[in-house]
């Protein structure tokens, strides 16, 4: 009798667990972050377009990056050492977005599917 009172609850557990899954939106915001550095950490990050994005930037070290600039976007955030940047946006379209510091120096880029 115990041990089926266990495998209810273990069962009640699991659809606990997929219904969280399930609960995700389907429009909801893409997260990651961008571990800075000397360098971007990951480089390169795959995205959706039409779906919200937000980067948070969590900067170690971050050289000669005073601030994070998007190409072509009209966006940048300036970086502190120790501290947490987040950047947020919409990418419209499929393509690359490049982003580094205000010298192109380091480099990181943004592949929208
Ligand atoms: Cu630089």
């Amino acid at each position: 009798m115990k041990n089926l009172t266990l495998v209810i609850a273990l069962a009640a557990l699991s659809a606990v667990a997929l219904g969280q899954v399930h609960a995700a939106p389907k429009k909801g915001v893409q997260r990651a972050t961008i571990v800075v550095d000397h360098g971007f950490n990951p480089a390169n990050l795959s995205l959706k377009a039409g779906r919200p994005v937000q980067l948070t930037f969590d900067v170690k070290h971050r050289d000669c990056a005073s601030s994070v600039v998007f190409e072509g976007m009209k966006l940048s955030k300036p970086l502190t050492n120790g501290k947490k940047t987040i950047v947020s946006f919409t990418p419209k379209k499929a393509g690359t977005i490049a982003y580094g510091c205000p010298m192109k120096m380091m480099k990181g880029s943004l592949t929208v599917k």
